[in-house]
């Protein structure tokens, strides 16, 4: 076929129409985004070095396109729908999150690229939620839940026939592609128009406000999209001035010097006008922004190592006092990269120096790169995390519900129950990063 479009290039197409959508949508985000700019202007201006490791590892360009965002949807012919149009913008399903650990009838995972180019060229990601409906306690709503959304259909017949032409052909055409992007737009868009009458949802909001929000609309709306700072706490500090009301807590790890995973803050959920079934009019809370600052990917000893800190440090009521407590808390993990290399908690990629090249007989497998590093023949750079933290997607989903924290029970067949209406196994986020540091060291000869 002439002309047709990579999925990179429908996924970059898509991440910019939906970033569109949602600053018409909410101009807070629009405002926010001009923040994050600023700043992110700011500390390159102020930080040759960072600067120039970020262009060297590549994470430069994609820096000002980069961005996530979070959906909800309420079955699992939805969940599945989800994955075959997100492949064919080289997205697909990482990790397994069950928030129903933290009082979120909900579990999850992120669709997003997985190769190295893809990453480098657009990382868009889409934290995308499946409701538990069988968390809804009360028999009657939970059958009420379940007819309502059986009568929905999330996606536009076009959407649907483009993806089975694709999944026949193996490929779009430009112009099937630019399509393609605008129908599976819709599925994302705000709807004020309910599906249900005022009585239905409060019902359902009583249960839960998530669940009103995943049932009682004819779509799942994007329901926040995330910009990547490079100074986090400047933006956090800097919200109020551009108008932005910020969450309380910045999540996850604490400043350092080499950042970690990732830390998010967000800004509250707005009340916007609903036109409910019965014609009656009130209002729904449930669309927000937010921001993250990533750092690198950590092993599962490095995991492991921040999951107990984080849980030894709990949560604070003041962002000030917490982020000193997590400081202090941290003091244990690491903060160079030699040492998050040598005592293996994170993940790096290797790259022979134009020296290197010239030596390559000095590169064999097994050996250690530690002395190669120092002879300046070979560098280490921080693969950065591309993946999600269920105790700060929880923080961050409590913020915008009002914090109801009541854990509920749920059986370790729910993975099983999610990747059957999904259609196929999440794929494993260490082994992506393991992966990505093998090829690295291949390419060195060092494997
Ligand atoms: C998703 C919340 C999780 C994150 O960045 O951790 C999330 C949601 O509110 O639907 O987006
Ligand atoms: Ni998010």
């Amino acid at each position: 076929m002439a002309n047709t479009v990579t999925a990179d290039e429908i996924r970059e197409q898509f991440s910019q129409a939906m970033s569109a959508m949602y600053q018409q949508e909410v101009p807070q985000y629009a405002a926010l985004l001009e923040l994050v700019a600023d700043v992110n202007l700011a500390v390159l201006e102020n930080n040759p070095r960072l600067h120039e490791q970020l262009a060297n590892a590549g994470e430069l360009s994609r820096l000002n396109v980069e961005r996530h965002g979070a959906i909800r949807v309420g079955t699992g012919e939805e969940l599945a729908m989800l994955r075959r149009i997100f492949a064919i913008m080289g997205m697909y399903p990482v990790s397994y999150y069950d928030l129903s650990q933290a009082g979120v009838p909900v579990h999850a995972t992120a669709f997003r690229p997985t190769d190295d180019a893809a990453l480098a060229r657009n990382p868009f990601r889409l934290f995308t939620s499946l409701l538990r409906i069988d968390l809804i306690e009360n028999a009657a709503l939970r059958e009420n839940a379940a007819v309502i959304l059986a009568r929905r259909d999330i996606f536009t017949p076009r959407c649907r026939a483009l993806v089975a032409l694709h999944e026949q052909t193996g490929a779009f055409s430009e112009s099937e592609g630019r399509e393609f992007v605008r129908e599976a737009l819709e599925t994302f868009r705000w709807h004020r128009h309910a599906t249900v009458d005022a009585q239905t949802y409060q019902a359902l909001h009583r249960e839960h406000r998530l669940i009103a929000d995943v049932v009682c609309f004819p779509g799942c709306h994007i329901n926040h999209l995330t910009p990547r700072t490079l100074d986090i706490d400047r933006v956090q500090a800097l919200m109020p001035e551009y108008g932005i009301e910020p969450k309380m807590l910045i999540e996850g790890p604490p400043r350092r010097d080499v950042p970690i995973l990732l830390r998010q803050t967000s800004f509250k959920a707005l009340d916007e006008p609903v036109l409910f079934a019965d014609d009656s009019r009130g209002t729904h809370t449930a669309r927000f922004g937010e921001i993250e600052q990533r750092g690198v990917a950590l092993t599962p000893k490095g995991r492991a190592l921040y999951d107990t800190l984080l849980a030894e440090a709990g949560t604070g009521s003041s962002n000030l006092y917490h982020q000193q407590h997590l400081g202090d808390i941290f003091k244990s993990f690491p903060d160079s990269e030699l040492f998050l290399r040598r005592r293996e908690l994170a993940w790096f990629r290797y790259r022979l120096t134009p020296a290197g090249e010239a030596h390559r007989h000095a590169f064999s497998p097994g050996a250690d790169p530690q002395p190669l590093i120092e002879r300046g023949w070979l560098v280490a750079q921080p693969i950065t995390y591309e993946d999600f933290l269920p105790v700060s997607a929880a923080g961050i989903f409590q913020s915008n519900l009002g914090g109801e924290a009541q854990a509920r029970s749920t059986g370790s067949a729910s993975r099983a129950a999610f990747e059957d209406a999904l259609g196929c196994a999440v794929l494993d986020e260490f082994a992506l990063y393991q992966q990505a540091e093998d090829r690295s060291k291949r390419r060195c000869g060092l494997l």
